[in-house]
């Protein structure tokens, strides 16, 4: 069994204006996609053909090319999923209970999760996530995530490779996490939300 890169719920332009439809095209296409492959490539008869991706990631930590291959797969997979053109505005239900519960604020969350964003030295990741009943917010390097370190379930990540944002917004990583939350899907964060408790 070989993983396959997930199609998108929406066209490359549909995020516009607040993620270009070039960005969009070439994160999916190319860098996703070559995760995807890399991540094959590597498991391809081995031992490790036929695991969970979730498997992999935990289970295969120390395997350099299926922690980062698959954590890019993983990573973008869950990326695509909690945007839509249609998002944006301020949680509601179960996931905004939850936020206000852990950081007091919807608005106190953004700081935290932008400040992780920001001082997320080079490429990586920052992360909302669920960890023992309770919501908090993390970075990680490169292709890592939470699941890898045991250290949550994430709900929500936002991609601070360069490769993100850098055609549009140049070295501006501020304005691209100013601009995403525009695309944030909260009906799908809520969904993560409920599937992690
Ligand atoms: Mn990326």
């Amino acid at each position: 069994m070989s993983f396959e890169l997930p199609e998108l719920d929406y066209g490359y332009d549909e995020l516009e204006p607040h993620l270009d439809a070039l960005t969009m095209e070439i994160h999916h296409s190319k860098h996703h996609a070559g995760y995807t492959a890399n991540l094959n490539a590597a498991i391809e008869g081995t031992e490790m053909a036929g695991k969970s991706i979730e498997e992999l990631i935990t289970e295969h930590f120390d395997n350099a090319a299926v922690r980062n291959n698959g954590g890019g797969y993983w990573n973008h997979s869950m990326f695509w999923k909690t945007m839509s053109p249609s998002g944006g505005g301020s949680p509601d239900g179960e996931i905004s209970n939850a936020i206000d519960a852990s950081f007091g604020s919807f608005e106190s969350m953004k700081e935290e999760f932008a400040q992780a964003a920001m001082t997320r030295f080079g490429s990586g990741w920052a992360w909302l996530c669920a960890s023992n009943g309770n919501l908090c917010i993390c970075s990680t390097p490169n292709q890592d995530n939470p699941l890898m370190s045991g250290d949550g379930i994430p709900l929500l990540g936002i991609d601070v490779w360069e490769h993100a944002y850098y055609k549009k917004f140049g070295p501006a990583r501020a304005d691209y996490i100013d601009s995403w939350w525009n695309v944030v899907d909260w009906n799908s964060v809520n969904d993560n939300f409920l599937a992690s408790i």
